[in-house]
C-alpha cells in the first residue's frame, strides 16, 4: 500500500491529456493505496484568472473527480486553498529552493515567454506543489511527463531540508505511465494539449459534445503522406491520434497500424472520433448526475478535514525542525 497524491488545476474544464495523462490513473490507484487528489486552486491563480470562472471551475472539477471514479469513501478530495498548510509549506520550500534552480524550469520559461511583468507565483509555483506531495510523506505522484522536471525538484527540495534539518519528509516517486504522459495539440503536435490553448481547435475537454470531438479529431493536423504509422518525429500528429486511440481502446499501436494499413486519413479518424466519445461518454453522463448535487460541498468539507489532519502534522514537523514558532 503507498500513499498517492496529485492535483489538477481549475483553469478550464480538463482536457483529454489531463485524463489519459493523469486523472485515469488516479481512479486505477485507489485499489489497495491510499489516495489524496486535490483541486489545486492556489496554483491556479500564478496567472490571473477571472474570480466567476474560477469559482465556477473549481466546482466543475470536484464533479469531474467523483465522476472519473474517485470514491470519496476511499480516497480524500479536497481543495488547496481550505487547508491553508500548503501556502505555509509553501513558504518554507520557497525558502528552500534558489532563484537559479526555479529559473531553470521549463515550464516557468514556457508561461514567462514575452511577457511584460511575470508573476511571481510563476517562479514560486515548483515549490508550492513540492509542499503539496511532501505534506501528506506521499511516495508515489501519478503526473503527466510535463511534471517530470517538477517531480525532480520536490525530490531535491525535500533530500535538502531533510540533510540540514533532520529527516521530515518521505521522498516521493513520480508515476509517469508509459503511453499517454503527453497528449500532443491536435492543431500543432508537436505542442502538448493544454487547457488555456487559445486554439479551442487544438484541445478536446472531456465535457465536449459528440459533434465538437468528432469536429475537432476530424481537423487535426495530420500530414501529405497518407499512411497511418507510428513516427513521433515525422508523423507527430498521425502518432498522437495513434497514442488516443489506443488508450481509448486498450488495443496496442501495433494492432492499430496492421488494422489500418492501405485504409485513408478520413476513416481512421473517424474511429479515433468514435472511441474518444465512447470513452468520455459514460464519465460525461456521471458528471450531469453530480454537478449539481449537494453532495458535493460535504465531500469537500469532509476532504479539506481529512487532509488537514495529515497536513498539520508535517508542517509541524517542519517547523519544529526549522526552530520557528514555539513548535518545540
Ligand atoms: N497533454 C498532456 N498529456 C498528458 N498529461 C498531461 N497533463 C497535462 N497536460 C497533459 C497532466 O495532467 C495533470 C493535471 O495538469 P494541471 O492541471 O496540473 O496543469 P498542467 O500540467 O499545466 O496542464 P494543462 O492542461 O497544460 O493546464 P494549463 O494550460 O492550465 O497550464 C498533470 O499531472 C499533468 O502532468
Amino acid at each position: 500500500m503507498s500513499r498517492i497524491f496529485s492535483g489538477v488545476q481549475p483553469t478550464s474544464i480538463p482536457t483529454l491529456g489531463n485524463y489519459l495523462g493523469a486523472m485515469r490513473n488516479f481512479a486505477a490507484l485507489q485499489e489497495g493505496n491510499e489516495c489524496i487528489y486535490c483541486i489545486v486552486d492556489e496554483h491556479a491563480i500564478t496567472v490571473p484568472q477571472d474570480p466567476a470562472e474560477i469559482q465556477k471551475n473549481i466546482h466543475n472539477l470536484a464533479a469531474l473527480y467523483l465522476a472519473i471514479g474517485i470514491d470519496p469513501k476511499r480516497s480524500i478530495l479536497f481543495i488547496q486553498s481550505e487547508v491553508p498548510c500548503h501556502a505555509q509549506l509553501g513558504w518554507i520550500m520557497q525558502c528552500t529552493s534558489t532563484m537559479g534552480e526555479l529559473e531553470r524550469m521549463t515550464q516557468f520559461k514556457d508561461k514567462s515567454k514575452g511577457k511584460q511583468a511575470i508573476p511571481a507565483g510563476l517562479l514560486t509555483y515548483p515549490p508550492l506543489m513540492a509542499a503539496d506531495i511532501l505534506l501528506y510523506q506521499t511516495e508515489l505522484v501519478p503526473v503527466g511527463a510535463d511534471q517530470k522536471q517538477h517531480m525532480e525538484l520536490t525530490r531535491d527540495l525535500a533530500e535538502r531540508f531533510n540533510k540540514k534539518y533532520g529527516e521530515v519528509f518521505t521522498l516521493p516517486e513520480p508515476y509517469i505511465p508509459p503511453v499517454g504522459a503527453r497528449i500532443m495539440s491536435l492543431a500543432e503536435p508537436t505542442k502538448k494539449m493544454s487547457k488555456s490553448d487559445s486554439n479551442r481547435k487544438a484541445t478536446i475537454f472531456t465535457l465536449d459534445s459528440e459533434k465538437d470531438i468528432i469536429k475537432k479529431i476530424k481537423a487535426a493536423t495530420t500530414d501529405t503522406e497518407a499512411s497511418i504509422r507510428y513516427d513521433r518525429e515525422s508523423k507527430p500528429g498521425v502518432s498522437n491520434l495513434l497514442d488516443i486511440f489506443s488508450l481509448c481502446t486498450g488495443r496496442s499501436i501495433d494492432e492499430l497500424t496492421t488494422a489500418y494499413e492501405g485504409k485513408g486519413y478520413g476513416a481512421f479518424k473517424a474511429d479515433v472520433a468514435e472511441a474518444v466519445v465512447a470513452t468520455l461518454k459514460p464519465i460525461q453522463e456521471r458528471y450531469q448526475q453530480l454537478i449539481g448535487s449537494p453532495e458535493l460541498d460535504q465531500i469537500l468539507d469532509e476532504g479539506a478535514e481529512k487532509a488537514y489532519e495529515i497536513a498539520k502534522k508535517t508542517l509541524k514537523a517542519a517547523e519544529k525542525a526549522l526552530g520557528i514558532g514555539r513548535a518545540n
